[in-house]
């Protein structure tokens, strides 16, 4: 199935390297506190393993570098642009591209043109941002996940997928307020969880009936297609470019965050084989993103993600990438950490409430965890819980919890090596020992949407 992490090692040579400082617990613990507990407020500097996300944080190639110096800065019908069309015409097959700063502008272009008021969007499990831009439209998120993939020590495959039976039922409550389904590529919520070929075929032919659009969530979808060929029947011998071929054309297009799989450090596109639709998110790119051909990107983002797209395909380096995620999972659950099992493509998601059973929900337990990771280690992980997908009832005000309650340690494509995720374990080890201790915070600011990027605790 997986080869061994130690039969093999990076597939690459490291030729610049960034400095990074340790801090002390004292100046963590005074940091924290002027950050009002909240993550998102330190400055990177005081960090010293920074696995808030691997959006953005990846380390790019001789060949991307090289491809900035190619960029055509041309306004209008930059060749940069056309390099990236090619190439995702190439992987994905889509011929209608609209470049975007980064995957939510796509997401506000594609939900501008096709979500109304009223309107229903499904999904396996939507992003935060992907939510909030749902909620803006003044419609509704509907995550139609299969149960096991809300239960968290279960250690089955392809926890993305969809309930076939929810989706259908929520699509046959009014199939006209459904503008599209939209199947994200792996799940990141539940743990960066790959959805089956299998599932995506069957979403689409559901889809398909009643004449539902179909998009692809693809900021992550090299490493989906890793999953397919290693854990569902029939893929083993197929390529990973082979894979995404088949699995993009089930879909009418897709969003993506470039940041993830095209290994760049800022970029995003909405692509589509339908021309309408295309039209209609034009008319929400120009005012928003900048003119169709660069889409507030500089023609060497671009070069950059052309690049990018054809090399995350590689292999070796799907193999190495997500070896050293599941290397880290061997490691927490070696110590006794609870995680998300299995772990998925990008990262580790730890247990809050399993660790720490004696909080409340609204204690914010998986914030109180992160907390308590920077403050023992100096290392940033996210809160994936209460506070990034709760939220109060507009009508009664009350608090509406997610399911799951979780930490994500994000590991970034090819800038950690397996000794930072040492530190990393034993960090957490530590946390592990005073857990009982740990008292929990409470939401002293919020926004109304996406309030986890600027929200402030205080100490219980
Ligand atoms: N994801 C992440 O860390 C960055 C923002 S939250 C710290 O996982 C999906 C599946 C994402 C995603 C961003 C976006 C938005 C869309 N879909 O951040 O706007 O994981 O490029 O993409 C983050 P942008």
């Amino acid at each position: 199935m997986f080869r061994p992490r130690d039969e093999y090692a990076e597939p690459y040579r490291i030729k610049m390297v960034e400095p990074i400082r340790q801090t002390t617990r004292e100046e963590r613990e005074a940091l924290i506190s002027q950050a009002g507990y909240n993550l998102f407020s330190l400055p990177s500097e005081a960090v010293y393993i920074d696995l808030l996300t691997d959006s953005g944080t990846s380390a790019m190639s001789d060949a991307q570098w090289a491809a900035l110096m190619r960029g055509d800065e041309a306004y209008a019908g930059s060749r940069s642009y056309f390099h990236l069309k090619e190439s995702i015409k190439d992987i994905m097959g889509f011929d209608y591209v609209i470049p975007t700063h980064q995957g939510r502008g796509a997401e506000h272009v594609l939900m501008a043109a096709m979500v109304k008021q009223g309107d229903r969007v499904l999904g396996n499990m939507h992003f935060d941002t992907t939510e909030g831009h749902i909620l803006l439209r003044g419609a509704e998120p509907v995550n139609c996940l299969r149960d096991v993939g809300y239960r968290v020590s279960e250690d089955v495959p392809f926890k993305g997928d969809f309930d076939l039976e929810k989706l259908r039922r929520e699509i046959e409550k009014d199939p006209r307020t459904v503008p599209f389904v939209l199947i994200t590529v792996t799940c990141n919520n539940n743990g960066g969880q790959p959805v089956s070929m299998k599932n995506i075929k069957a979403v689409s032919r559901i889809a398909k009936e009643y004449g539902i659009p179909v998009f692809f969530d693809a900021a992550r979808f090299a490493e989906n297609c890793y999953f397919i060929k290693h854990l569902e029947e029939g893929y083993a011998d197929k390529s990973i470019r082979e894979i995404a071929r088949e699995m993009f054309s089930y879909g009418d297009g897709c969003t993506m965050s470039a940041k993830k799989d095209a290994l760049v450090n800022i970029g995003g596109f909405l692509a589509t084989n339908n021309e309408s639709i295309y039209r209609k998110a034009i008319e929400w790119q120009i005012p928003f993103e900048g003119f169709v051909t660069y889409g507030g990107l500089a023609g060497r983002d671009m070069e950059a993600m052309a690049v990018g797209l054809q090399s995350v395909l590689d292999e070796l380096y799907l193999e190495d990438r997500i070896g050293q995620v599941r290397y880290l999972g061997e490691l927490l659950i070696e110590a006794g950490i609870p995680i998300v099992r299995p772990t998925g493509g990008h990262g580790v998601y730890l247990d809050a409430e399993a660790m720490l059973p004696h909080l409340r929900r609204d204690h914010f337990p998986a914030q109180c965890l992160a907390v308590e990771l920077y403050i023992e280690g100096g290392i940033r992980g996210v809160e994936l819980g209460g506070c990034a997908f709760g939220r109060e009832d507009p009508v009664t005000g009350e608090a509406i919890w997610p399911e799951l309650e979780l930490v994500r340690l994000a590991v970034p494509r090819r800038v950690y090596t397996d000794r930072h995720m040492k530190m990393v374990a034993s960090a957490l080890a530590r946390v592990k020992e005073r857990a009982h201790e740990i008292r929990g915070l409470k939401l002293t600011y919020q926004a109304p949407v996406l309030r986890h990027f600027t929200a402030k605790f205080a100490r219980e």
